[in-house]
C-alpha cells in the first residue's frame, strides 16, 4: 500500500497552458470540436492543423462531443503528447444541472488521461470564459473532483491548474 498525499500531486499556476510541459493538456472545447475562441482558439493555434485534423475524425465518428464527455487527440506541436478536449456546461443560472456536468468533465478527462497511461496532466478553468459559470463554484467543483480522483487513483502524478486571468488565480489559490 502506497500512502501518498494527494495535494502533493496538485499545483496551481498562473499562465497560458499551451506553454506547460507536462503529458496532456485540456481543452476547454465545444460540442462541435471544431475549435473556438479562448483557450481552444490557443491550444489549436499553438499546436497546428494535426489536432483539428483528428477532431473531425472523431466527429466523422460519433458526431463531436456530449457536454460533460472528453476525447483525446495528439498535441501536434505542442510541448504535451496529448489534448484531451472536454466540453464544459453553459451556465444557465445552475438549475440545469450545470454542477454535474462540470464535475464530469474533470472525471472523464481524468479517466481517459488513465486509460492512455497519461502521468501529468493541466487542466485550464474550463466552462469559466464565454460559458460563463461562476468562478468560485467552478474552482470548488474542479478541486473537489480532482481530489477524489487522486484518492483512488496513485498513476496520475501531477494535475497542474492553470489559470489564465487574475480572478481564477487568486481562487485557486485561496482553496489550495
Ligand atoms: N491558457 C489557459 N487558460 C486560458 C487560455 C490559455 N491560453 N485562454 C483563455 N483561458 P473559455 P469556456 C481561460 O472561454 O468558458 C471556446 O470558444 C479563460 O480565462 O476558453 O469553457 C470554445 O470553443 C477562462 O478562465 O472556455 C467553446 O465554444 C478559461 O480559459 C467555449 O469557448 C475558459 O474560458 C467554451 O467556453
Amino acid at each position: 500500500m502506497v500512502f501518498d498525499n494527494v495535494e502533493d500531486r496538485i499545483k496551481v499556476i498562473k499562465g497560458d497552458i499551451t506553454k506547460i510541459e507536462t503529458d496532456a493538456i485540456v481543452n476547454a472545447a465545444n460540442n462541435s470540436l471544431l475549435g473556438g475562441g479562448g483557450v481552444d482558439g490557443a491550444i489549436h493555434r499553438a499546436g497546428g492543423k494535426e489536432i483539428l485534423e483528428e477532431c473531425i475524425k472523431i466527429r466523422e465518428k460519433q458526431g463531436g462531443c456530449r457536454t460533460g464527455e472528453a476525447v483525446i487527440t495528439t498535441a501536434g506541436k505542442l510541448k504535451a503528447k496529448y489534448v484531451i478536449h472536454t466540453v464544459g456546461p453553459v451556465w444557465k443560472g445552475g438549475e440545469n444541472n450545470e454542477k454535474e456536468l462540470l464535475r464530469k468533465c474533470y472525471y472523464n478527462s481524468l479517466k481517459l488521461a488513465v486509460e492512455n497511461n497519461v502521468k501529468r496532466i493541466a487542466f485550464p478553468n474550463i466552462s469559466t470564459g464565454v460559458y460563463r459559470f461562476p468562478k468560485d463554484l467552478a474552482a470548488e467543483i474542479a478541486i473537489n473532483e480532482v481530489v477524489n480522483f487522486l484518492q483512488k487513483d496513485t498513476s496520475i502524478t501531477e494535475v497542474i491548474f492553470v489559470c489564465f486571468d487574475d480572478e481564477n488565480y487568486k481562487i485557486y489559490l485561496d482553496y489550495i
